[in-house]
């Protein structure tokens, strides 16, 4: 039997975080390596090992892959879509440079498996907007989608010419408590949460009829970690697979919200990320990864609502 030696590049942000204490229950502290360009988390300090990586620094990379004996990479740095617009050059950088080094790497090093993921904005104005399937018409129109694109074909290529074991999930939009979000369109939803808890209002910068599909982190983090131990002859898809948990509106949330906050008001002023969501699809079918891998979400828009709020309130 291999022994896993795990490295999480992008363990600082809103995933990497409860991946990393994730994968650390499972491979033992020791075993998982968590690595940023940022400073390691509050939540990591003292669970486990942390170095400081660049991933856009190639050779620096590759000396830590080798030092530390690393036998899987989960690759989680990357700009998201409303940042990326602001700055699409560097997206654009970032997102395919780091990557293609940890491809590359890979390769050289024989890494037993690779995690990178994709998103649901790889998904354009011309593809379903209702149950949006795994294979159907993708013209994203955002650099961060165009992005995820080309990485899913690159996942693709290493797969099939070099045989580099890598996975991929579109996740939808992630909400979670325990770290915050890093400069997507769906952010609002996890603001929303701490807005309601803190100021009993919440101003939206989405039309309240926004519908966009959503995933609470417990179900992300497990589904991720589902797909990485499925049996790789149960893999069909080396590009990345749908998965869906709920779709929702502004208007819901705030409505699921008043549930627990009956005071909680919220009001709408939309800016530039609309038309980002506005290119999305509503809600994703995730057939496949249903067949693949069985997967399955445990949660629906109350009962993480329900969570979310007894957490934030004993934080
Ligand atoms: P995040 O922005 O919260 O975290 C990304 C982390 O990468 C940050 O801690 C950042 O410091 C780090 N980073 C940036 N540049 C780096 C570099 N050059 N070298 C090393 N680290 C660097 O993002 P996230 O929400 O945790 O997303 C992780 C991955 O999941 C991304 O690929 C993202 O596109 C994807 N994703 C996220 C969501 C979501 O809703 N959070 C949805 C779909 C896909
Ligand atoms: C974003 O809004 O950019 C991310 C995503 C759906 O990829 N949350």
């Amino acid at each position: 039997m291999i022994r896993e030696r795990i490295l999480v590049i992008g363990a600082s942000g809103q995933i990497g975080v409860e991946l990393t204490l994730a994968l650390r229950k499972i491979y033992g502290n020791n075993n998982v390596v968590a690595s940023d360009l940022r400073e390691e988390n509050e939540l990591l300090k003292g669970t486990g090992p942390y170095v400081s990586i660049d991933v856009m620094n190639k050779e620096m990379l590759h000396v830590q892959v080798i030092r530390q004996n690393i036998t899987q990479i989960y690759l989680l740095a990357a700009i998201l879509s409303a940042t990326g617009e602001k700055n699409p050059n560097l997206a654009w950088h970032l997102n395919m440079q780091g990557l293609l080094n940890v491809l590359d790497i890979a390769r050289e090093e024989k890494i037993y498996k690779v995690y990178w993921p994709s998103s649901i904005a790889v998904f354009g104005p011309t593809s379903p907007k209702q149950n949006c399937p795994q294979q159907t018409i993708i013209e994203p129109t955002t650099v961060y989608g165009i992005s995820k694109y080309a990485g899913e074909f690159w996942c693709n290529y290493y797969h099939q010419r070099y045989h580099v074991d890598v996975r991929s999930i579109r996740y939808p939009g992630l909400i979670s408590y325990k770290s915050a979000p890093g400069g997507g369109t769906t952010d609002y939803a996890v603001e929303i949460y701490h807005e309601a808890l803190e100021e009993k209002k919440y101003t939206c910068f989405l039309r309240e009829d926004t519908y966009l599909p959503m995933m609470y982190m417990p179900d992300a983090i497990r589904a991720t970690i589902e797909l990485m131990e499925a049996p790789a002859a149960q893999i069909s898809i080396r590009t990345s697979y749908n998965v869906s948990a709920m779709s929702f509106s502004p208007k819901e949330i705030s409505a699921a919200i008043k549930n627990y906050i009956p005071e909680f008001s919220i009001s709408y002023e939309p800016d530039y990320r609309q038309s980002i969501a506005d290119s999305w699809p509503q809600s994703i079918d995730d057939s496949v990864a249903g067949k693949d891998w069985s997967w399955k979400p445990e949660y629906d828009l109350d009962k993480m609502t329900k969570d979310m709020l007894e957490n934030l309130r004993q934080q």
